[in-house]
């Protein structure tokens, strides 16, 4: 009887236990806890879960008759594994009413699977927005709020500091694509560019470098926090930190997570440089945390929670202080379980007034899932994060905070309710230089202009050689009577002068730049120098052309031709060139003038301000829309006369003619000429971006060019000059008088008559030493031929004598040639002596 009633007591208990463990409720949960990618939330999140369910199972009006069991897995935050996971729950009974899941990229996975099971599933840990797609995942609900919800607060602060200039980094992972896309929607609403996008898998290095090279200041970062290690220690070796930097990262990292893991993860950066680089960053994220300290469903405060959270970590072997990951969604994890547990209350009620059972539920039966999808989706309650409820597409409407990382410490900043568009600041942000950074570089224009003292002081010199010009063709009028200086062509010299001070004042136009002169009135500017610069060069360069061209004619004309130089042909040949250069210069400025282009050159950094911006230096130029041509057609045409001018004075280099008595020394200012445009008009082209060297080289060539001319054609003059008039001095107390320089005068005129006559004199006398050579001549055949006869008639008479004869007399006519030479006239001319 009594091992009876025992055996009984041991039935009913074993009935008993079967009951009990039949009346268990059962859910599945995949937690993310170990693995090296993606998020390992299940750290916190897993124990704060088992939390929730003490707290459930400890509630007599919750679930009544019933306990809940929480099933679980780890899914390394790999969805391939999760899914094995999920498939082990599922094939493995006891049948599990819902699924609890963390990390979005399994619960994509799981969530799309879950609608095959009629599984409701809901996610502590999955922020990404590509979730909220009911099409896709139909019985999904999450009470971790979408990424999304960051995306109105970023808006809001860029507003706030005005920034609408911004760029994106993010990892290649959907839950960061889809949130980058939902972001750039609203800041195209707002206004804000984003200047690139930049996406990586694993290494960010390239990533980075592009964002500096696309000079992003203002970035939002969108990665798990290994990547965001990585991420964190390209910034700080491409120096995309400090004053002029601005990082927005997600705010779920658990905290110190910058100096964590260095080793393991094998970056190249030091704790105290990831700090460095992390330090004045900017976080978002949706408050997971409720913000007060009120009671909630549990019972508990949100301080409550965190104590017991914090024991039971340390009991799983987690140090004190230390925060594992998913610390920060732990309250999100411990509502879940609530969320479920009301979920199936309610159910349990429903279904229990439709005289059914949750325990029917199966994975083929569509009514109770229904029941338990329409129980999920109205759930609501106050859990430790806060606000529990849930949108249409199954997200949890929360508010979003921003923290900032001030001296290694997260600070918060602010608030963000996004379904009133309210911001609550608390002023406590801080800038490297007290104000916040500019969205892109600052860039100031900076002209390039050629400098004062340079341009100063090459108009100085060109001023003094434009007097000494002047003082030059004082000097030649002056001094117009004088031989020296009639023959040497004084006209000739004087367009040289004239054109020497047109060069030397196209100096001054050279350097007249956007310092002097105003953008509207720069292009005549331009053309003042083309006209003025390319005249000087025509009437200088052109009289001295004329001259050794005349002096080439000269020497080779033979002795017959007319030797005087007629001055009319000299200037002919200066005002063709000039009407060339007027008419080039006409068409050009006529047909495509000259405008003021700018030449930018790269970015520079200031070195005389610690202020954060760049100069974009610029260069005024003076160019036609073919410029090319002109400038081609005008070079070709100038470059061929020096050619040309460089050969006749080389042709001419010994020649001395008393018309032209300083060939030589205008030979030798052509070469100097030639020699220093032919070095100088392609060195121009090539440092034309250099304003000090061009400016410097064009105006030392066109100075020392022109004083050396003058130096050459006019000082040997001077000279002579003065050597003429100290010997006046010498024998004559004082100037000569008027009537001396008038004698002077008049023998000069009459000496030159003299010279003309004896000119045609000679002319006269050579025309009759060839008359009388040829006369000559007759005679002599003459003579030859009547020679001839008397030797015949001789060698008859010897012959007679020697036969006996006499001689004959031989009779010798005047007529006869050779009869009297003294009857030629006999005429010396040394005509070359006589000339000289
Ligand atoms: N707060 C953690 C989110 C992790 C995830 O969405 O995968």
């Amino acid at each position: 009887m009594k091992v009876s009633a025992w055996a009984w007591v041991a039935v009913v208990a074993a009935l008993g236990a079967a009951a009990i463990e039949e009346r268990l409720l059962h859910i599945g949960g995949i937690f993310p806890i170990h693995g090296s990618g993606g998020w390992q939330g299940g750290q916190a999140c897993q124990p704060a879960a088992m939390l929730a369910l003490e707290d459930v199972n400890n509630r007599p009006d919750l679930l009544p008759g019933y306990k809940l069991n929480l099933a679980w897995n780890d899914s390394l935050c790999e969805p391939g594994l999760g899914a094995a996971v999920m498939y082990d729950l599922l094939y493995n009974p006891p049948t599990k009413l819902m699924l609890l899941g963390g990390c979005s990229t399994v619960s994509t996975t799981i969530g799309e699977a879950a609608k095959m099971w009629n599984l409701v599933v809901l996610s502590y840990g999955s922020s990404s927005p590509a979730l909220a797609d009911r099409n896709r995942f139909p019985t999904f609900f999450r009470t971790h709020p979408s990424a999304t919800v960051h995306n109105p607060l970023r808006i809001k602060i860029m507003q706030k500091y005005d920034w609408s200039r911004v760029a994106i980094l993010q990892q290649a992972e959907e839950v960061f694509i889809s949130t980058v896309e939902d972001l750039e929607v609203r800041c195209k609403e707002a206004g804000i560019e984003i200047v690139t996008r930049q996406s990586f898998l694993s290494d960010p290095t390239d990533a980075v470098r592009n964002l500096k090279r696309q000079d992003a200041r203002i970035i939002v970062g969108l990665f798990y926090v290994v990547a965001a290690r990585r991420v964190l220690c390209e910034i700080y070796k491409n120096k995309l930190y400090g004053k002029s930097y601005v990082w927005f990262f997600i705010g779920w990292y658990e905290d110190g997570w910058y100096e964590q893991h260095l080793q393991e993860e094998e970056l190249n950066c030091t704790r105290d440089e990831m700090r460095v680089a992390a330090e004045g960053h900017l976080t978002t994220e949706a408050l997971m945390w409720n913000k007060d300290n009120e009671k909630t469903i549990s019972g508990m405060t949100v301080g409550d929670f965190r104590r017991r959270l914090n024991r039971a970590l340390i009991d799983n072997g987690y140090r004190n202080g230390s925060t594992p990951v998913g610390y920060q969604e732990a309250p999100l994890a411990y509502d879940a379980v609530w969320s479920v547990a009301l979920a199936l209350n309610r159910t349990m009620e429903r279904l229990t007034a439709r005289n059914t059972s949750i325990e029917k539920f199966t994975y083929t039966n569509k009514e109770i899932a229904d029941e338990l999808y329409s129980a999920m989706n109205a759930t609501q309650f106050l859990g430790v994060s806060g606000r529990v409820a849930f949108s249409t597409d199954g997200d949890r409407i929360a508010w979003t905070q921003v923290e900032q990382m001030i001296d290694g410490k997260y600070n918060i900043l602010g608030y963000f309710d996004g379904q009133t568009d309210n911001l609550t600041w608390f002023n406590l942000e801080s800038w490297v230089d007290g104000k916040a950074p500019p969205d892109r570089t600052i860039v100031r224009r900076q002209l390039r202009t050629v400098s004062l003292g340079l341009f100063i002081s090459m108009c100085t010199i060109s001023a003094v050689g434009a007097m000494w010009a002047l003082m030059l063709l004082v000097f030649t009028f002056v001094y117009r009577h004088r031989r020296l200086i009639q023959m040497s062509h004084p006209a000739c010299n004087n367009i040289t002068l004239v054109g020497i001070i047109l060069c030397l004042g196209s100096i001054f136009l050279l350097g007249l730049d956007g310092q002097f002169v105003s953008e509207q009135k720069f292009p005549s500017v331009c053309g003042l120098r083309a006209w003025c610069l390319s005249l000087g060069f025509t009437l200088a360069y052109g009289a001295m052309f004329s001259k050794i061209w005349r002096v080439h004619r000269l020497t080779t004309k033979t002795k017959t031709e007319n030797k005087r130089v007629e001055p009319w042909k000299l200037y002919v040949m200066v005002g063709s060139f000039v009407v060339v250069d007027v008419i080039v210069l006409g068409v050009w400025q006529g047909v495509d003038p000259q405008q003021r282009t700018l030449e930018v050159f790269p970015l520079e950094v200031p070195r005389d301000t610690v202020e954060d911006i760049k100069i974009k230096p610029e260069l005024e130029h003076c160019e036609s829309h073919h410029n090319t041509i002109w400038l081609g057609l005008l070079y070709s045409y100038k470059g061929l006369l020096l050619i040309f001018g460089l050969f006749l004075a080389y042709e001419t280099r010994s020649v001395k003619l008393k018309q032209i008595n300083d060939s030589r020394l205008v030979g030798m200012s052509i070469y100097n000429v030639v020699v220093l445009c032919l070095i100088t008009a392609p060195v121009t082209l090539v440092i034309s971006s250099q304003q000090d060297a061009a400016f410097a080289f064009v105006s030392l060539a066109i100075i020392f060019c022109c004083f050396l001319s003058m130096a050459l054609v006019f000082v040997p003059k001077i000279v002579e000059v003065m050597r003429h008039v100290e010997r006046a001095e010498s024998t004559v107390d004082g100037a000569p008088s008027k009537e001396e320089e008038e004698r002077y005068q008049k023998l000069l005129r009459e000496n030159e008559d003299m010279q003309r006559i004896i000119s045609e004199k000679e002319e006269k006398i050579r025309l009759l030493k060839l008359k009388l050579q040829e006369r000559a001549a007759i005679r002599s055949r003459e003579q030859q031929a009547a020679e001839n006869h008397v030797t015949a008639v001789d060698a008859t008479q010897q012959m007679r004598l020697r036969q006996g004869g006499r001689p004959a007399v031989r009779i010798v006519t005047p007529e006869a040639p050779g009869a009297d030479e003294s009857m030629v006239p006999r005429i010396n001319f040394d005509i070359s002596e006589s000339y000289l």
